[in-house]
């Protein structure tokens, strides 16, 4: 199956066999994207669906990362400016890898329509590479620097990996949304460590171009691999969280050390979670939800 990218410009959306191996999207949950919408990923390199998830599946998401909270499970990767010393100020939490920590958030990549719109931009078959959350707490959330997602994952061709970053609250340039740099994902730009951060490593990227992604909780930005992008602080009194899941064309080859840790999801070698977890986990997201909702404090 040809992919976002490739796609020439008047062609149905989801081809046939799409539509008749997964079965319909529940009403609320959109996953068509327009043909603006695939012209703004082939040639910006992103686009966004908004309402991707709806209200029941972001409160449950909410509720999930509450959880996660309250388990000590998030790290503050945020330094004190020399990319050691732990801030004592700002704070960008993250926990990644994430399935391994939560039953909920590891069906999700299995939600068909999840799986559609991975596939719509990378084509078959998909892999699932990482998982993670950034939690930017209320007046003292610090913002992730600019990168290009293939400076850490070093596939050669960066539209062959797709990030989905879904807002888990409603996202805001004053809460500090995703930005991206539209349109120049085929350059790979110079990056070095970063020293607001003990592990990531950043670029510099021309910022007046950026673009922030403002987006109602629930709503989903796609991205490939070659798109500069950053968070930035969260100001207002309110926490704000990212959930970033990474997909890529299965069987093709990383950087060392960064082979993807999650399912492949379509074509013949397809799992159903059974060979990762030991249970099956496709088509357990609806159980998820209702689970995490039912047990909401
Ligand atoms: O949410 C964030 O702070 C950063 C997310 C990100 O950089 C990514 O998903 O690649």
């Amino acid at each position: 199956m040809s992919s976002l990218s490739e796609r020439p410009k008047n062609i149905s959306i989801f081809p046939k066999p799409l539509k008749a191996k997964f079965p319909p999207l529940r009403k609320g949950a959109s996953v068509n994207f327009t043909p603006q919408q695939i012209q703004q990923y082939r040639e910006q390199g992103y686009t966004t669906l908004p309402g991707f998830f709806d209200n029941r599946e972001v409160a449950a998401m909410q509720a999930e990362l509450a959880r996660l909270q309250r388990d000590g499970l998030l790290r503050n990767v945020a330094t004190e400016g020399d990319g050691k010393t732990k801030s004592q100020t700002a704070q960008n939490l993250q926990i990644c890898p994430l399935s391994p920590k939560s039953e909920f958030f590891r069906a999700l990549p299995f939600c068909p329509k999840v799986v559609a719109a991975v596939r719509e931009c990378l084509g078959d078959p998909v892999q699932q590479q990482l998982d993670q959350i950034f939690l930017k707490p209320a007046g003292h959330g610090a913002g992730t620097s600019w990168h290009q997602d293939n400076a850490y994952f070093g596939i050669a061709d960066p539209t062959q990996g797709v990030g989905m970053w879904v807002a888990m609250h409603d996202a805001t340039v004053a809460n500090g949304t995703m930005q991206v740099i539209p349109g120049v994902y085929r350059e790979a730009l110079k990056h070095t460590r970063d020293d607001g951060s003990d592990h990531h490593v950043r670029c510099y990227p021309h910022e007046e171009k950026a673009v922030p992604v403002e987006i109602r909780a629930g709503g989903a930005l796609f991205f490939n691999y070659g798109v500069p992008h950053c968070t930035k602080a969260n100001t207002t009194d309110k926490p704000r969280a990212g959930l970033a899941l990474h997909f890529l064309r299965a069987g093709i080859t990383t950087r060392p050390g960064q082979a993807p840790q999650g399912p492949i999801l379509t074509g013949p070698n397809a799992s159903d979670g059974t060979k990762e977890w030991g249970v099956k986990v496709a088509g357990t997201w609806e159980q998820q939800v209702t689970r995490l909702l039912a047990n909401r404090e």
